[in-house]
């Protein structure tokens, strides 16, 4: 089957046709944030008259709650303030193709838990540290997305209560210390200000503002793995995003979990398929879902 995937992120939005987990015609384009309501219908009008004719189902992966083909944002800042979104109804205007939707990190741990030894490994979370914070878990070899599409959301579990208020409304979550733009909005008080990716470079160089804001982040990350494995018995985590995957990060979050008792840890590594994990998963699982397509 060929399937058109779309990656809904807040800074980017990816789409390419998907068969049998290989990616085709991949393109890119930056996630609207003036007007996003109406910037959204379009891009997605755009893409899909770009694939036209050339698939036989739709497989969205987005940020935010999905439910009922809704996007619900939790953290609305993440897309430049669109709150509600009718992400199916705006897709079927184009296409009367079968459209499945579910939120994108709970599609990359799709994806990526296809790569493991499913027969050693049951528990599984996949985390991406990009414009938001966000998970996808797989207990007992299955992916959680019942009843409201909500499990995974744990970059709004608590980080530090004294910490930045969170575009959700909440105090301190992991997603305003550890995020992409958590990174961007501390860097741009800085007398010289940077983007995250210029603060990464700095970091690299080993600058103290850069390399304290950078740790804090992988720190905060290391704590929410230990906060998951011991919670849920979670046997390996696999990390993804462009921060999650930006040179030197994982060693550092590698380094502050080695820190906590053993119990709290477990085996972290970098995304098999890199900025393509949400298009595959979201493919694999519209083929698996055909008959339950949120
Ligand atoms: P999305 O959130 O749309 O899925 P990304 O995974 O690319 O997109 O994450 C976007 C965030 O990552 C932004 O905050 C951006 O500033 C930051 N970023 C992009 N490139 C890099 C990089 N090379 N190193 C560190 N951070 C980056
Ligand atoms: C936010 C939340 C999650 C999302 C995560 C990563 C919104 C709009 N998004 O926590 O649903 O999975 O960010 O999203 O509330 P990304 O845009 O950083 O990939
Ligand atoms: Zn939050």
């Amino acid at each position: 089957m060929q399937v058109l995937a779309l990656d809904i992120g807040g800074t980017k939005i990816a789409a390419a046709l998907v068969k049998n987990g290989v990616v085709t015609q991949r393109q890119q384009i930056v996630t609207p944030q003036q007007n996003a309501v109406d910037g959204m219908h379009e891009a997605l009008a755009q893409i899909v008259a770009q694939y036209q004719g050339q698939f036989d189902c739709v497989a969205v992966a987005s940020t935010g709650i999905i439910n009922n083909g809704v996007l619900t944002a939790l953290n609305p800042k993440n897309l430049g303030g669109l709150a509600e979104f009718p992400l199916k109804e705006s897709i079927a205007r184009h296409t009367d193709k079968p459209i499945g939707l579910l939120n994108d990190v709970q599609a990359a741990a799709c994806a990526e838990y296809k790569e493991q030894d499913v027969e050693k490994i049951q528990n599984f979370v996949f985390i991406t540290v990009s414009t938001g914070v966000g998970g996808g878990i797989i207990l007992e070899r299955r992916l959680l997305t019942e009843p409201n599409g909500v499990a995974g959301h744990i970059g709004h579990t608590l980080a530090d209560p004294n910490g930045p208020v969170c575009g959700c409304g909440r105090r301190g979550c992991v997603e305003a210390i550890a995020s992409g733009r958590a990174i961007e909005a501390a860097a741009s008080v800085w007398e010289n200000p940077c983007s995250p990716k210029e603060v990464f470079a700095r970091f690299r160089q080993q600058d103290p503002q850069a390399t304290a804001v950078v740790h804090r982040s992988a720190s905060t990350i290391a704590n929410l793995i230990a906060d998951l494995v011991i919670g849920l018995d979670i046997e390996k985590v696999v990390i993804g995003g462009s921060v999650g995957l930006a040179e030197g990060y994982l060693p550092l979050v590698q380094h502050y979990l080695q820190q906590q008792p053993k119990f709290y840890q477990c085996q972290v590594e970098r995304a098999f398929h890199g900025q393509d994990a949400g298009l595959i998963g979201a493919a694999w699982w519209v083929e698996q879902n055909q008959a339950k397509l949120k």
